[in-house]
């Protein structure tokens, strides 16, 4: 006899939005990457689930092709501040109305967006956030440390309150998560300066190796106390390349010994068990580089588990 489940609650409705960013990135192609997600059936997947969504469509972001660099170190800072702006704007309302919302990327550096709007509707009724980032990287560098200028490798340092200001003060508060509340996890690509900067940020970061070690679950079973210890909640950044391109070949800076496709559902189903889970972003789906939109596919299954879909 199967045991039976206490009837669930009236699931929360989501508010999708598209951030077709690429300017952070260091090539195209993350621009469609919000359309991938809604293609491989996002609508009608939540429908089945009966999550009642409404889908706020996508923001306008200039072609890189009509744009000129200004700061070589980060590169169209401007531009990307403004799609910033607006992201912040909506994923606040979105809370403020009682949603949850999904934010589809984009490169990543649209996460200062997502997370400043987060952050502020916790913040204006006093309450703090965790921070959930997965990635193969660290995305922590700083318009100093970056090799590359690319904003979408700054993001988590802007959302610690280092880096340009017009990132770290957007909303007009700064940090927006505190390290002891934030964990990285899936790195296995860190750059020369960034080892430095994230072992003394206080971030808990959980290499390959560490979940190789421990496996998936008791890892989980470490990250879920660390952010919603007298937390509102965590949001969750999730940057697609922290998936092995084995099933997530549509990156832009594929490194290889990443997630595998069940750890990837693994972490997702637990975020989803634990109830904590405030808002999300599926960052850097690249289908340029894809294959039959199978990372499309991915994401849009993920954000399923996070939601609570299970297999039983
Ligand atoms: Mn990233």
């Amino acid at each position: 006899m199967t045991p039976r489940r206490p009837a669930p609650a009236a699931p929360r409705p989501v508010s999708i939005l598209g951030v077709p960013l690429d300017l952070g990135a260091g090539r195209r192609g993350t621009d469609m990457g919000p359309s991938a997600v809604r293609i491989a059936g996002l609508h009608a997947h939540l429908e089945r689930l009966g999550i009642p969504w409404e889908d706020l469509g996508d923001l306008e972001i200039p072609a890189v092709e009509t744009l000129k660099v200004k700061d070589p170190r980060a590169k169209y800072l401007p531009e990307i501040v403004r799609a910033c702006r607006q992201t912040r704007r909506l994923v606040r309302k979105s809370l403020d109305d009682g949603r949850t919302p999904i934010v589809l990327g984009g490169d990543h550096s649209a996460a200062v967006g997502t997370i400043s709007g987060v952050a502020d509707h916790y913040r204006a009724r006093g309450e703090t956030i965790g921070l959930l980032w997965v990635d193969a990287h660290g995305d922590m560098n700083t318009p100093g440390s970056s090799p590359s200028g690319n904003v979408h490798g700054m993001p988590l340092s802007c959302v610690l309150g280092i880096g340009p200001r017009e990132l770290t003060r957007l909303g007009g508060f700064s940090p927006k998560v505190r390290p002891g509340r934030t964990v990285l996890l899936g790195i296995r690509d860190i750059d020369g300066e960034e080892r430095a900067i994230i072992a003394a940020s206080g971030v808990r970061a959980f290499t390959m190796s560490e979940i190789d070690e421990k496996g998936m679950r008791t890892v989980m079973e470490e990250v879920i106390p660390l952010l919603t210890a007298s937390t509102a909640g965590f949001h969750v950044s999730f940057d697609v390349d922290g998936i092995d391109p084995d099933y997530a070949p549509g990156v832009g800076t594929a490194v290889q010994g990443g997630l595998t496709y069940r750890e990837a559902h693994l972490l997702a189903e637990m975020c989803a068990r634990s109830g904590r889970v405030t808002s999300m972003e599926f960052m850097e789906v690249n289908p340029v580089l894809d294959v039959s939109n199978r990372t499309g596919a991915l994401a849009m299954e993920l954000i399923l588990s996070m939601l609570g879909k299970r297999i039983l």
